[in-house]
């Protein structure tokens, strides 16, 4: 009973001291929930025309869009090509693209920048793009910018990605035995004679031979036609190789959902050794299409190299202003 009684007073003051700063934690909620001030804006947007992969793919970024996404977010937020993703989003809404306008709720006084995604064939609305997997054919994005009170209206330039030279080389541990999902999980590893990430070329030179056993490389990127007609791409592996062509249009991250063994351009498969195969495919000058490549080395001997025939050209492994990767 003494023991209980003499615990009582520091006990209450223990009580009173947590009871004041749950008070006080709450408080603080309470003013981060009301958050920065906010305006709604009408904001005119110019589409750039810029860029050199809308060169190749279109003379303007909303040609022909029948949709437009536009994702207000703040200025550190990394883009995403599945515009879900995005982190830290403030707003999605649709650009009223017979002014190019879209009307934004925006925080005052606070660096953002709009995303852009354009659809084509069909029109949307943002429940509808919400609740599919849906990708966009063309991406967008300003500079960053801020609204302050009393600002009605804002115009900003709206610029297509630009796509940089070279595709994207990745190398994985283990051999991934022509079981394609295994890149969906595979553990990337760097390794000094591994040289990347980015290859305008896959040669020999670039990925090395005979240098490990038990690894496979997966390449990913965009093919630019400098040609209309028939084109032949070739792999010269040593174990497994696999190439994949895209539609035009396309961005990467479809191609490699959709990519299947039936699909494959170049299906140089199994533990062999070194063997050359090789597939055709028409495509138009000044195009941009999906490419991916998947290597694997079991044992022994090991060789990759990638090379193609325009219709015109003398075949080669140089894909300098032909393997790009979009930024
Ligand atoms: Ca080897
Ligand atoms: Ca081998």
């Amino acid at each position: 009973m003494r023991k209980n009684s003499k615990l009582f007073i520091p006990n209450v003051i223990t009580l009173l001291s947590v009871l004041l700063l749950v008070l006080l934690f709450s408080a603080c909620n309470n003013v981060d929930k009301a958050g920065p001030a906010t305006a709604t804006v009408s904001i005119k947007l110019n589409h750039s025309q810029s860029s050199s992969r809308m060169a190749g793919v279109s003379t303007s970024f909303t040609a022909g869009a029948d949709t437009e996404l536009i994702a207000l977010v703040p200025d550190n937020t990394s883009f995403q090509q599945k515009y879900l993703s995005l982190e830290n989003l403030y707003q999605f809404a649709l650009t009223d693209l017979s002014t190019d306008t879209v009307s934004l709720t925006v925080p005052l006084d606070t660096a953002i920048k709009l995303y852009s995604y354009a659809y084509f064939g069909e029109i949307f609305t943002v429940s509808e793009l919400q609740s599919t997997a849906r990708q966009p054919v063309q991406f967008g994005n300003t500079s960053s910018f801020t609204i302050s009170s009393g600002d009605t209206s804002k115009e900003v330039t709206l610029k297509s990605f630009d796509y940089s030279s070279g595709l994207l080389g990745l190398r994985y541990a283990g051999y991934f035995n022509d079981d394609l999902s295994f890149f969906d999980n595979a553990t990337e590893e760097t390794h000094a004679s591994f040289v990347g990430p980015y290859f305008d070329n896959i040669t020999t030179a670039t990925a090395g031979t005979n240098y490990d056993d038990t690894y496979s490389v997966q390449w990913k990127g965009y093919f630019k036609a400098a040609e209309t007609g028939t084109h032949t791409f070739y792999t010269k592996s040593d174990d497994s190789s696999w190439l994949w062509l895209g539609s035009k249009l396309t961005p990467i991250e479809t191609l490699i959902s959709e990519r299947s063994s039936s699909t494959a351009l170049v299906n140089n498969s199994g533990v062999h050794a070194t063997t050359t195969r090789s597939g055709q495919i028409s495509l138009t000058a000044g195009k941009l299409y999906p490419i991916l490549i998947y290597f694997g080395e079991n044992g022994g001997g090991d060789i990759i190299e990638v090379s193609f025939t325009p219709p015109s050209g003398t075949t080669t492994f140089n894909g300098t202003n032909y393997f790009f990767h979009a930024e």
